[in-house]
């Protein structure tokens, strides 16, 4: 007993110590304001969104938030934030998800959280040495495809002797592209095919210049090819409604798009703080391209990218959690 008294004593004075730096650990959660739960953070599958993911949980993690990660299908994560099992959204893109994050905002649960600086495109496109080698006199105007003498210089040997456009993955706009080159009155000699990602798209640019064919692809802005010579087609002008999921004939191009950002109606309870600065948070057509160029050109992991973003761009982002 005589020789295990300072034993326990100094047993007591540990345990006493981890008890009060667990407390004040929380405390400083506390004293935020935002509980220590999770900020659940949705990642997609193009590298803006997924390079973002990071940037903004980073920039929650050095508010004392805890943040994860979960893979989730960009149509259906907009359901997830209503019924809570995600808690944000960073990239909203009007054309493509527009119409799963209106359904959701209408059901209740999710809450829209304002836009970025950026506006968006998204629609088809090519890179400019397309028309530079002569492959499609006319372009960007949309009339031009309806020349056979183009249709014909990209042809594929999957594309059953028609001109081929390389769609992005199905679960973006499902059947958008197809049924707009049939509305088009392009279906005789056009086809659609789709990619099985994003990189497939990047591929096909290189492919298709390798093989000296025409290529037609899916591409975005703000993307790490803006500025790098893509033209995106100039399609009769996007009206609301004009969208046959929106009851329109489907002759028209994709809009002059918002980029929005979404939440779970819940955090701005739950996480008080790092709501505010979710709502603050804007990102520029150039921040975001950085961020895409950071993966595609420059071949870093998604993780290396945010990281190396944040330490570029502390005057951004530092005046968000101010
Ligand atoms: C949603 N996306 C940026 C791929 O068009």
């Amino acid at each position: 007993m005589k020789n295990k008294l300072p034993l326990l004593i100094g047993a007591i004075v540990v345990i006493a110590g981890l008890v009060f730096f667990m407390g004040g650990g929380d405390k400083t959660a506390k004293k935020s304001g935002d509980s220590s739960a999770p900020i659940v953070i949705p990642t997609h599958n193009w590298s803006s969104q997924i390079v973002m993911a990071y940037v903004i949980g980073g920039i929650f993690e050095s508010m004392g938030n805890n943040v994860s990660y979960v893979n989730a299908d960009s149509q259906a994560v907009y359901e997830s934030i209503r019924i809570g099992d995600v808690t944000i959204s960073h990239e909203v893109w009007e054309s493509a998800f527009g119409k799963s994050f209106t359904t959701a905002l209408d059901k209740g649960g999710l809450l829209d959280w304002g836009d970025h600086e950026a506006r968006t495109l998204e629609d088809m496109g090519y890179p400019n040495w397309v028309v530079d080698k002569g492959l499609c006199p006319g372009l960007p105007d949309w009339t031009a495809l309806k020349n056979p003498d183009c249709a014909k210089n990209f042809v594929t040997p999957d594309s059953g002797g028609k001109g081929r456009m390389l769609e992005g993955p199905q679960t973006w706009h499902g059947d958008l592209i197809p049924q707009r080159v049939d509305a088009l009155g392009l279906g005789d000699l056009w086809m659609v095919k789709f990619a099985g990602s994003a990189d497939a798209l990047w591929a096909e640019l290189v492919a298709a210049e390798k093989e000296g064919r025409g290529t037609i692809i899916f591409n975005w802005t703000p993307n790490f090819t803006d500025g790098a010579g893509f033209t995106f087609i100039d399609f009769p002008p996007y009206t609301a409604g004009c969208r046959p999921e929106d009851g329109g004939d489907g002759k028209c191009g994709s809009p002059d798009g918002y980029l929005k950002k979404a939440v779970h109606e819940d955090f701005p309870k739950t996480h008080p703080n790092a709501a505010a600065v979710f709502k603050k948070m804007s990102f520029t057509t150039s921040h975001i391209g950085a961020m895409a160029a950071l993966v595609d050109i420059d071949k870093m992991t998604h993780e290396d990218a945010a990281k190396k973003w944040l330490a570029d761009n502390e005057k951004v982002w530092k005046k968000f959690i101010k």
